[in-house]
């Protein structure tokens, strides 16, 4: 052990903020045994067979290890051992977008039905707006019998056992017929992903072009469909997200407060956490206790998801999960469903924190289960700030250090939100978008998402080097899940202080119109709504038409999960080319890293960059954007001239 220990790294070899550096140097004071970080170092270096993708596992002949000179037993090739393991990745990610949007269709049945009294149709706008959407009549009807048709319509999109989903149906014909031509246009999305872990069996698909494809058509099932309805979903029955000011880092904390932390993915709990948290029964049980309330902060998606509605602060992200405990100000932390560690009950075990699971599929032995049911919603949110209230008095204070490092950010980006902000009230529309983009005010549009990864460099780091570079060359970024929050405690999410990094031309428009040049769109689910971003772009005229066309990329530099995967072929599918900040576990198949990186873009437009230097990132993707603009021939050189009140009129025509 000793040994390992030698070779891990220090920790501000770990993180670029702070607050995190800080709780690194305090875990180990106070006898937590590992973290994310440590335990990454312990592990050495990952396994080259797994790494290359070749280890198969899926009969028992094996495992197998592939190599180009030793087949498996079966006689599968390096070429079909990668290409098989990445469909099953691409699969999961979308099984758990998916199961997550399924939860909430499952939801707005149940309100619709009057069956859940705590919930209720919070935006009957958007509701029936993507009523006609999905093609039903919604005109001169209540709004609970449309929910319901809503709510039909969509589970149905994931039973449908032929044809291809009415989702597919949002996005740019050009599009759709390339994904019918390919074949690549799925059915329901269980049933798809049904069909990715029966092509990946024992003795099925062995052509490896034919696997990826069938990794596309998985990742197209989550993209345009599971967490597209989740993302609609969570907006009718919450509220769509507007602009709204909060703040992030683990300086959220409150040491006269119950803390309680919200971590995962699914909102439907912490929605009526928010509203039992300042319950005044709730209230009046903290200060019996000693403190003055209970402080409601989050960590990962779920934390994005209210951040997004409410302003709830942000503690964290991915790598500081177990960092938010070590303050030693957590009372409890309540997890749902995706990228919660389990090593929570390990870490909270040096402290008073008790870790309360909420789902019953997502459990762990040494957490505390309060299963969420939501026809008992805010019984079960009490019980749990109860839970919460009743730990506080058995804070060690001298375990306890909030680190004050915490920034303000704006979020709350929904297209809904930015139809109005861009056109008006009245006008609303996209067109300054794209007439910023056609006249070269604005490059174009990079899309930076995904987690942070224990492995690699420091946390943060190159999500923030390339955002910070992406607005200084005028190019709009778009965020979601963990790398929105790694720009929100860099301070880059407050529309002052990313106009002042902002190149020239990007931040005129964003003064003109009063948008920040850094868009913080939600969770990981509401990747949807830069899908839906780049198609209203499409739509609105003047840059192609079809999203292959427009000069926009997306990025993951920091990516982790298999929900990224999933997330990264859903946007090449889609034909927006993906700059990866690390290489799928493909490396042990040339034709399947060439096919990725090469020739998707023959079949789908769009292909895979893998690339873990920022500073080539930045110039890989300023050349992709540039190439677009010439190819739309919208690169002639214009007199740029500042904007004068007139101009800035204009802009809203
Ligand atoms: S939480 S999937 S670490 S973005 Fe959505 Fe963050 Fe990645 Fe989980």
């Amino acid at each position: 052990m000793a040994g390992k220990r030698r070779n891990r790294r220090l920790p501000d070899e770990l993180a670029v903020d702070q607050a995190s550096i800080a709780m690194l140097e305090k875990a180990s004071a106070d006898g937590v045994t590992g973290n994310a970080f440590s335990r990454a170092d312990d592990q050495g270096n990952a396994c080259k067979v797994g790494l290359a993708g070749v280890c198969c596992r899926i009969c028992h002949m094996g495992p197998c290890t592939i190599s180009d000179r030793r087949p498996g037993i079966c006689g599968a090739t390096t070429d079909t051992v990668a290409a098989r393991n990445l469909l099953r990745e691409v699969a999961a990610g979308a099984a758990a977008h998916s199961g997550h949007g399924r939860d909430l269709a499952l939801l707005l049945k149940a309100v619709s039905e009057g069956r859940i009294g705590n919930y209720q149709i919070r935006d009957e706008a958007r509701l029936r707006a993507a009523a006609r959407t999905w093609g039903l009549e919604e005109a001169g009807r209540d709004a609970l019998p449309v929910a319901g048709d809503l709510a039909d319509a969509f589970l149905q999109e994931f039973t449908l056992q032929e044809g291809k989903l009415k989702s597919l149906s949002l996005a740019p014909e050009p599009r759709q017929a390339i994904w019918d031509s390919l074949e690549i246009a799925p059915a329901g999305i269980d049933v798809t992903v049904v069909e990715a872990l029966h092509r990946s069996n024992m003795g099925t698909d062995h052509d490896y072009k034919n696997l990826v494809r069938g990794a596309l058509k998985t990742a197209v099932a989550d993209g345009w469909a599971g967490s597209m309805i989740a993302t609609t979903v969570a907006d009718i029955l919450f509220g769509t997200p507007k602009p709204i000011r909060a703040r992030a880092n683990l300086g959220v904390l409150e040491e006269e407060q119950v803390n309680v932390l919200v971590h995962g993915h699914e909102p439907a709990l912490t929605e009526i956490l928010i509203a039992a948290s300042r319950d005044p029964e709730i209230v009046e049980a903290a200060r019996n206790v000693g403190a003055e309330g209970v402080n409601l902060a989050g960590i990962c998606c779920t934390a994005n998801e209210v951040l997004m509605r409410h302003g709830v602060p942000v503690a964290g992200n991915f790598l500081q999960q177990e960092l938010a405990i070590i303050t030693g100000a957590v009372e409890v932390m309540i997890t749902d469903v995706q990228c919660c560690m389990a090593s929570l009950p390990e870490v909270a075990r040096c402290y008073h924190t008790k870790i309360v699971t909420s789902n019953p599929i997502a459990k762990n032995v040494d957490a505390e289960p309060v299963d969420f049911d939501p026809s008992r919603a805010l019984e079960c949110a009490k019980e749990i700030l109860h839970k919460a209230i009743a730990n506080f008095p058995n804070r060690d204070p001298n375990k306890v250090a909030i680190p004050e490092q915490q920034s303000s950010l704006v979020a709350g980006f929904s297209n809904e939100t930015l139809f109005g902000i861009l056109g008006g009230t009245y006008r609303r529309s996209f067109r300054p978008l794209n007439d910023a983009i056609i006249s070269g005010r604005i490059r174009g549009i990079c899309g930076i998402v995904g987690c942070t990864n224990a492995r690699g460099g420091r946390m943060d780091d190159y999500i923030i080097r390339l955002s910070r570079e992406m607005i200084a060359r005028d190019i709009i970024v778009l965020q979601t899940g963990c790398a929105a929050v790694a720009c929100g405690k860099a301070g880059l999410l407050t529309p002052e202080s990313a106009l002042e990094l902002a190149g020239p031309g990007l931040r005129e428009v964003c003064e003109a119109v009063g948008i920040p040049p850094i868009l913080h769109m939600g969770s990981c689910v509401d990747n949807s709504r830069i899908l839906m971003a780049a198609t209203y772009v499409v739509e609105e005229g003047g840059l192609g038409n079809d999203l292959s066309q427009l000069p926009a990329i997306g990025a993951a530099p920091e990516w982790m999960s298999e929900k990224a995967v999933a997330i990264g072929h859903y946007f090449v599918a889609s034909g927006v080319d993906v700059v990866l900040g690390r290489p799928f576990h493909t490396s042990g198949s040339e034709s399947v890293t060439q096919y990725l990186c090469e020739g998707l873009e023959a079949d789908v437009g769009a292909r895979f960059h893998f690339i873990s230097d920022p500073e080539q990132a930045v110039e890989v993707i300023c050349a992709h954007i540039e190439k677009k603009r010439d190819a739309l021939g919208i690169n002639k050189k214009a007199e740029r001239k500042l904007f004068d009140m007139k101009d800035r009129r204009e802009l809203h025509v």
